[in-house]
């Protein structure tokens, strides 16, 4: 391709709206434009990454027996009432009518449409396994979307569903999947690793994330440097130490006077104590519009999907202040689990060890100190509610967990029968028994992947594409326009082509320093530079862009060099 045939809007300035490295790139290097917030267009160069990714994603897809479909963008809601889950998503699903007022969604997901097409035309055992996937695009309308592909409300993703006859074949339409996905991120380039996860509300029993490992990470993961064990901070069990001071007596509950304190630092620092002798208590509004109370040690930090779990709702939030206070009769940031009315009190297993604590007194400018559990207050549920966080121990090893951060570009779920038995998805076995199908879902987010590869590639001057998925092997660059430079220019590019090498050709009318820049910003693996000074001594500059290595070649020799360093 040549630079003047190609739409490649280039950014000379950083753009202001992007927070991290790849949003900002893909915006400069003329890949992507925000049409509205968390939706982008995918520019050429955008997309032949999309593609190359794509690419990937089918080979292995179809190397273990997936086949694609293409399923509707638009879900009628009849689908997702009989999952219960036109009800159980709220603002996130994306509902609209058509001209008969018949209620749609845009997919967000498609358990239920692929579950209705197996209920449909799957009779016998005999059709089964089956395992459907397809790249398509998916919207969910995010509170937040933010960081350009990696969090956008219309994103692409390549989602599949496994359907099997029993628990075994099930467990290995996962593990062809899950070996699928480890070829694919490494395939892409990407350095990456697979932690168990949580399978949320979802519900079944084995989920992986696979994630890239990169600080701007989303996601906060555990893992043991001793094992192999790794896991999301949501998922990871924290295994309770115990108890250090059992033998300490009782004391007294004693109101006390904490003025203008609102953080556990700060009535630590007045109480002359530490936060691990402190107890929080959060309160959060159910959907249903009641009050809980969760118990945290102060120095640990509550898990809303561990406690979300444990109730069997999805959007649990934080009580407003309105709320606190006309539970509490406090305003926040002195709430307690002394005297309050009507309120589920659960606790964190750290808090049943604890003794002689501080809690707030439900009263502005005041906490309690010596608060005891059973004596002055009942917990009503005792469970894992915290986050596991660096320094934990390990539930499969001696060792002391430790944390990094992740990109979640890969999700593998068993579902069990979940979605087909609501659905009536079911099949008869030799005997002519009926039994639904076990069913897996597996997603990557392709807009998202590409983006890890940029957080993980990149220097101070753009983007160094891993090979597999950059949008071209080798740009070509004329830096001047003497007839020798076009002359071997044109004939390069020409070979370069019939050898399949991808190339883009910066046939631009611009000066050097220019086109290096916005080389470097697109970030082809090879760069070659043609200029009337090699040429004098009978050569072309082959650059690496990772490593800025340049090797001066003759240009007969130059496809050779470029398919050596591309292989
Ligand atoms: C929704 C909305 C948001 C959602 C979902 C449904 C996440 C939803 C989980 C999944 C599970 C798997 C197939 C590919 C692999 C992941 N956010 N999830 O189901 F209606 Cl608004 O998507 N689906």
């Amino acid at each position: 391709m040549r630079t003047t045939q190609m739409f490649i809007p280039t950014l000379r300035e950083d753009p202001g709206e992007a927070e991290i490295v790849s949003h900002r790139l893909m915006l400069r290097a003329g890949m992507i434009r925000k049409v509205a917030a968390g939706i982008y267009s995918y520019l050429p160069l955008g997309l032949r990454v999309i593609r190359k990714v794509e690419q990937i994603i089918r080979e292995e897809m179809n190397q273990i027996g997936a086949q694609e479909v293409l399923l509707p963008m638009l879900s009628p809601a009849e689908l997702w009432k009989e999952t219960e889950r036109w009800d159980f998503y709220g603002k996130e699903l994306m509902r609209c009518q058509d001209r008969h007022d018949r209620d749609f969604c845009l997919g967000p997901t498609h358990e239920e449409i692929v579950t209705d097409l197996f209920r449909r035309e799957v009779r016998s055992y005999r059709q089964l396994p089956v395992t459907l996937y397809q790249i398509q695009t998916k919207f969910r309308d995010e509170i937040r979307p933010r960081f350009g592909l990696m969090r956008g409300r219309e994103f692409i993703m390549k989602d599949a569903y496994s359907f099997d006859q029993n628990e075994e074949d099930a467990q290995k339409s996962y593990n062809d999947m899950y070996q699928a996905y480890q070829r694919i991120f490494t395939r892409t380039g990407l350095h990456f690793r697979a932690v168990q996860a949580d399978t949320g509300l979802i519900g079944g029993s084995s989920s992986h994330e696979f994630m890239v490992l990169a600080n701007i990470g989303e996601e906060l993961i555990v893992f043991d440097p001793e094992s192999s064990y790794a896991a999301n901070v949501e998922r990871a069990e924290v295994v309770t130490s115990p108890p250090a001071s059992q033998d300490e007596p009782y004391h007294s509950l004693k109101k006390v006077n904490t003025p203008q304190t609102k953080t556990v630092t700060e009535v630590c620092q007045l109480l002359n104590t530490t936060a691990d002798h402190l107890v929080k208590t959060l309160l959060y509004t159910t959907p249903q519009g009641s009050i809980i109370a969760v118990l945290i040690r102060g120095d640990h930090q509550a898990n809303e999907i561990k406690i979300q779990r444990h109730l069997g709702i999805h959007d649990l939030t934080l009580a407003d202040s309105d709320s606190v206070q006309s539970v509490t009769g406090a305003p926040t940031g002195f709430s307690g689990p002394i005297g309050l009315k009507n309120v589920q009190i659960l606790a964190d297993q750290a808090v049943q060890h604890l003794k002689n604590y501080i809690v707030g007194a439900n009263e502005a400018d005041n906490h309690y100190i010596n608060a005891n559990h059973s004596r002055d207050f009942n917990i009503d549920v005792v469970g894992d509610f915290r986050q596991a966080e660096a320094g934990d121990q390990s539930p499969h090893s001696q060792a002391k967990l430790e944390t990094a951060r992740g990109i979640e570009v890969g999700h593998v779920f068993m579902l069990g029968t979940k979605y087909s038995e609501k659905m009536g998805a079911k099949f008869l076995d030799a005997q002519g028994e009926e039994h639904c199908a076990i069913m897996g879902c597996y997603g990557i987010g392709v807009g998202r992947a590409a983006a890890a590869a940029i957080e993980q590639n990149h220097d101070d001057r753009g983007i160094i594409w891993p090979i597999p998925i950059a949008p071209f092997h080798v740009h070509l660059l004329p830096v001047t326009t003497s007839e020798q430079v076009l002359e071997v220019t044109q004939t390069l590019y020409a070979a370069l082509e019939h050898a399949n090498v991808e190339v883009l050709l910066d046939d631009r009318n611009e000066r050097a320093g220019v086109k290096f820049n916005d080389a470097d910003l697109i970030g082809a693996p090879l760069q070659v530079i043609i200029g009337d000074k090699g040429l004098k001594q009978g050569t072309v500059d082959l650059k690496e862009r990772k490593t800025g290595e340049i090797t001066k070649v003759i240009p007969e020799e130059l496809v050779k060099h470029v398919l050596e360093k591309l292989s």
